[in-house]
């Protein structure tokens, strides 16, 4: 017996706290974005331990960013967010001569990116997708009939629509610089736009559809979907189709679809950048390098299911998943994607208010 737990002490002094001469790296990401093995494989690799942290909110991940003494060593930010923090000096410059793995970059992607960060000084992309409607085919039609064609906003956005849905549940991301927008691009106002008039208007029409809305929320939409609990989600396009998957997998007769709608939808970026004050930045460069190794990025993708942006992990790409327009949109639906404009303090405090008067009701 003793000799036993003596063993078992050991195996728990190796598999527990990490002490001061370990290497680690502190990765902070989105959840629902890396593949099973991904972490693993970095670890055996390298012999640094990961320790990993999610968030389903850009604004949850900036505010640790702009305080500062994260902890973190890489973080996923969106490009609209990294250029606002990138303006704080939120990040350091990355060290190009550590990152070989840059060479598989799409360089029309990157040069996209480099709108939020110049000269991709700070951040490469980790994975990229759009702000688009899931939704349960089988409920749908149930409610709209099997003649109705899932492919405007005016699912969620036309309150009598809406209203016929609202008993199978229909959800939003809480993202409000995400669903402003599509509420002000289906007002036929630019989704770009920063003047107050254009985000109250979209509030106002969030607000109408309010009574038709079960949660507003960024992650537990993915379950839900696929267990059949709700029925309609503004989604981003990989979680989505990690619904669908999931869906399959249970079997209980649900099957999700994934539109990017006929009056266009957000196109963004997700990007690896590694805070001004992290504790490990050479690990986090080992990391971020490893990420862009071609096999580990399609690893990814084909788990989560979203777009990357490394043309040398392409081939390795699952058919299915590059076939797909719902992850890499034809050329006709790319005319009609929006970026996110970068929002000053101001508009932000509009934004937060707005927000907050959407999901209360008052
Ligand atoms: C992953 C969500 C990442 C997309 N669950 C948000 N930009």
């Amino acid at each position: 017996m003793k000799y036993l737990f003596a063993i078992s002490t050991v195996a728990i002094a190796a598999a527990g706290a990490v002490t001061a001469q370990d290497q680690v790296v502190n990765i902070y990401n989105w959840s629902d974005y890396i593949a099973d093995d991904t972490i693993e494989k970095f670890q055996e690799q390298t012999g640094i331990t990961v320790v990993y942290d999610v968030y389903d909110s850009n604004e949850v991940l900036e505010a640790k960013m702009l305080t500062g003494s994260s902890g973190y060593d890489v973080v996923v930010p969106t490009g609209s967010f990294l250029q606002r923090q990138i303006g704080a000096g939120a990040y350091q410059p990355l060290d190009r001569a550590a990152l070989p793995n840059l060479v598989n970059m799409d360089p029309d992607l990157m040069a996209a990116a480099a709108a939020y960060d110049a000269e991709n000084e700070h951040a490469t992309i980790y994975m990229w997708g759009t702000t688009g409607i899931g939704y349960n085919i089988g409920a749908v039609a149930e409610r709209l009939g099997e003649d109705y064609e899932v492919d405007s906003w005016a699912l969620i956005f036309d309150p009598e629509i809406a209203a016929k849905l609202a008993d199978c549940g229909i959800t939003m991301l809480d993202a409000p610089t995400e669903m402003l927008p599509a509420a002000m691009n289906y007002l036929g106002l630019d989704p770009q736009s920063i003047e107050p008039a254009d985000l109250e208007a979209g509030a106002e029409l969030l607000t109408q559809v309010r009574p038709h809305i079960r949660y507003y929320n960024s992650s537990q939409y993915i379950n839900d979907l696929a267990n059949g609990d709700i029925c309609v989600s503004v989604g981003w396009s990989g979680d989505v189709f990690q619904a669908q998957a999931r869906a399959s997998e249970v079997d209980a007769g649900v099957e999700i679809g994934y539109v990017i709608p006929n009056e266009g939808a957000l196109q963004w970026f997700d990007m690896l950048a590694i805070p001004v004050d992290a504790p490990n930045a050479d690990n986090a460069h080992q990391f971020i390098n490893f990420i862009m190794d071609a096999q580990i990025t399609a690893d990814i993708t084909n788990y989560v299911w979203y777009a990357n942006a490394n043309l040398a992990s392409m081939p390795l790409v699952d058919e299915e998943i590059t076939s797909d327009p719902g992850i890499f949109p034809t050329e006709a639906a790319k005319e009609n994607l929006w970026s996110s404009p970068v929002y000053n303090a101001r508009t932000d405090r509009l934004i937060t208010r707005l927000w907050t008067t959407v999901k209360t009701g008052q």
